[in-house]
């Protein structure tokens, strides 16, 4: 038996690509089970498995000793528990290559989500593709791509896309993308010291550690009535956390509108690799970012090795 499982924070295109990829495995002659590597499910995996009646996989809590198929990472850092004592028969993924991994089976292209992968290797082949499968698949791409907004969408995932939207029978993919961002927009549910930990990342650079929080939402002005809030629990975090700067990136994802928020002490770094002044509140509207990665990490990744 193979488990099929995604990276540690999972998110949509890392459950789904593991549940599918797990079927289309058992359904060419090698039985294979997906596995979610957190006990974390987000509310929207939980809203697409039942919205298409399908079962969530379960948590696996360490691969040590298993045959592993690894979907949407390769950096072990980002892997289940036990991912150094598993055996990785194969990798699906759409990021670069984590160095000094050297895994067998290894299918990585730069298109905007792994699901699309998943789904060409069905439309490639006669394996049947079930309409619930294929709802999910498509689920995943246009929550992976901000539905097709992302930098990293490629005219191969929205190809994917129409043909899996056919089989699935949606009719308007961008209402089934916003009831997605809804279903996970559940930012009224939380704390807004949750709101910082449901998508963060840590960077390093120099000794100085970055925590930057995401937050992608149908509606910005809700989320940002709550600012002074957030930016309270910013200053918490880092003072409890030893970083050298918290930041919470606030994106609108229908309006395509989106904010920083920050300390105003801090506002000389974020305004070095942003546009505009930080606010007395500890804002700044940054129309046109939309990815963490490309937008926020690499710009003041850079600007602090150089200060
Ligand atoms: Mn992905």
């Amino acid at each position: 038996m193979i488990f099929v499982v995604g990276h540690q924070k999972p998110d949509l295109d890392s459950i789904v690509s593991a549940y599918a990829w797990a079927e289309f495995l058992t359904k060419t002659g090698t039985p294979a089970t997906p596995k979610i590597a957190s006990e974390k499910v987000g509310a929207a995996a939980r809203w697409l498995f039942e919205k298409y009646d399908l079962e969530l996989p379960e948590f696996i809590p360490d691969v040590s000793g298993q045959e592993i198929f690894l979907v949407d990472h390769t950096e072990p850092s980002q892997s289940p528990v036990g991912i150094a004592d598993a055996q990785v028969r194969g990798v699906l993924d759409h990021h670069p290559v984590a160095e000094g991994v050297d895994y067998e089976n290894l299918t990585v292209e730069m298109i905007g989500a792994t699901a699309t992968l998943v789904a060409e290797k069905f439309l490639k082949s006669e394996v049947e593709l079930r309409p619930a499968l294929a709802g999910i698949l498509l689920g995943a791409i246009l929550d992976d791509t901000i539905i097709f907004r992302s930098p990293t969408v490629t005219p191969r995932d929205k190809e994917v896309a129409l043909k899996l939207a056919k089989i699935a029978g949606v009719k308007n993919l961008q209402h089934f993308g916003v009831d997605i961002f809804t279903a996970k927009s559940n930012w009224n549910e939380m704390t807004e010291a949750e709101m910082l930990e449901a998508d963060a990342k840590e960077w390093e650079q120099d000794d100085k550690l970055i925590y930057c929080a995401a937050m992608e939402t149908v509606d910005g002005q809700a989320l940002m009535a709550r600012s002074r809030a957030i930016l309270e629990a910013l200053r918490a975090k880092k003072q409890h956390g030893g970083y050298f700067l918290t930041l919470a990136l606030v994106v609108d994802i229908l309006e395509q509108q989106s904010w920083v928020i920050v300390e105003p002490e801090q506002a000389a770094v974020v305004e070095a690799i942003l546009d505009g002044a930080v606010s007395e509140e500890g804002v700044l509207a940054v129309p046109s970012v939309l990815s963490r990665k490309k937008q926020v990490q690499k710009p003041l990744l850079d600007y602090l090795a150089s200060h």
